[in-house]
């Protein structure tokens, strides 16, 4: 583990306290152990250096006293702040958006899921790079522009670009195998069912649960990338396929987002949404709403979704008189209370999942 300060600004925008949570969370997830935490106010970022100078001077200082080897800052940074910073605190400078992307690319294990990771670092190191340069273009007044530097960028630009193009090809066509798979999975199957939620929810502990799986589980964000899919085995509704998904996160880089549309939208395809919720969490109602933005994205808000109200051993008074499950005033499941980790109302979903399979059944 490396050394980590964590630098956050409030702008006054609401959640400045959990959004610095996460951020130690993301850092943690991947592989650098925050030391010095930072946080100030402003009401708009410096051109330059994001921060003021007197927050750089105490960076500066922190980054002596604990031995700082990086510094993560919970905003997008424009290219000039970031090489500004790293010039001025001679570290490297890593921006909330190259930090998810850093997580993914520790984690990608399939071939889909690296060739994702790689098309959305290469789209956001081309956003850099054209930009990278303007700082030089302004100081030398537009003298010297055709120089070696500018012939570097360009082939750098064509090599991105090339690579790019590569990757969008070997993507569509796994995407139209998926499609196949699908229509085959289709015909086969009654329902298909979806695990979606914010980043660190329990989603694989429940696929776990549900499946007598053994799909990896950690205390960490971002832990699942590949969607898993299992057959499910209900007495009343066979044939049910449950799929575990990657987490969302707030304000998901649109690199992303966009690099990993295939997997996404295969929540799309599905008949049903279990949309996992960590109940223990103090901001699960603005978590709730982050997943539906992302849901809404690719297309999916028009799926019929359940909430499940996940780590329930650790808040029981959210239980309504006992009852697993909130139905409303049409007799519509609306919600269902459960623990993954004690198995409590996993039975209820059980039910519920056979309840939905039926009424749903093409
Ligand atoms: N107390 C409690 N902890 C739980 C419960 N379900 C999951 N957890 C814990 O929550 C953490 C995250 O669980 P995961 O199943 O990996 O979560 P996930 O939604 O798959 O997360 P990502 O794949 O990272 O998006 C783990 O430390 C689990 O042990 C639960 O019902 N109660
Ligand atoms: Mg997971």
């Amino acid at each position: 583990m490396i050394n980590a300060a964590l630098i956050s600004i409030d702008f006054g925008r609401g959640s400045f306290q959990a959004g610095f949570e996460e951020l130690g969370a993301l850092a943690n997830s991947a592989g650098a152990c925050p030391v010095l935490m930072l946080t100030g106010r402003r009401s708009s970022p410096n051109a330059a250096y994001f921060i003021g100078s007197g927050k750089l001077k105490e960076l500066q200082c922190g980054i002596q006293d604990h031995n700082i080897k990086i510094v993560i800052f919970n905003h997008t940074l424009s290219p000039a702040q970031q090489r500004n910073l790293e010039y001025a605190l001679e570290r490297r400078v890593v921006d909330r958006t190259s930090l998810i992307l850093d997580i993914f690319a520790q984690r990608a294990r399939s071939y889909e899921g690296k060739l994702q990771v790689e098309l959305a670092q290469l789209q956001y190191m081309s956003t850099r790079l054209v930009r990278a340069w303007t700082h030089l273009e302004r100081q030398k007044g537009g003298i010297g522009l055709r120089g070696p530097g500018e012939t570097q960028l360009e082939t750098d630009r064509q090599l991105i670009s090339k690579r790019i193009k590569i990757l969008r090809s070997k993507l569509s066509k796994l995407k139209r195998q998926h499609g196949i798979q699908r229509r085959q999975r289709d015909r086969n199957c009654k329902l298909s069912v979806s695990l979606v939620g914010y980043t660190n929810a329990g989603k694989s502990t429940l696929f776990n649960a549900l499946t007598k799986e053994k799909t990896y589980v950690a205390n960490q964000l971002f832990a699942t990338l590949d969607t898993t899919s299992r057959r499910l085995y209900l007495r009343e509704a066979n044939n049910v396929v449950i799929s575990d998904t990657v987490g969302f996160i707030r304000d998901l880089p649109h690199q992303l987002v966009s690099a990993f549309r295939a997997t996404l939208e295969e929540t799309v395809h599905a008949d049903l949404l279990l949309h996992v919720v960590d109940a223990s969490s103090a901001v699960h109602v603005n978590q709730i709403q982050q997943v539906n933005d992302i849901l809404c994205q690719i297309g999916a808000a028009s799926v019929p979704q359940i909430i499940i109200f996940n780590k329930i051993d650790q808040k029981p008074e959210l239980i309504n008189q006992g009852n697993p499950i909130k139905r409303n005033d049409h007799g519509n499941i609306e919600c269902i209370f459960l623990s993954a980790r004690t198995g409590q109302g996993l039975n209820a979903l059980y039910d519920v999942i056979a309840e939905k399979a039926l009424s749903l059944q093409k």
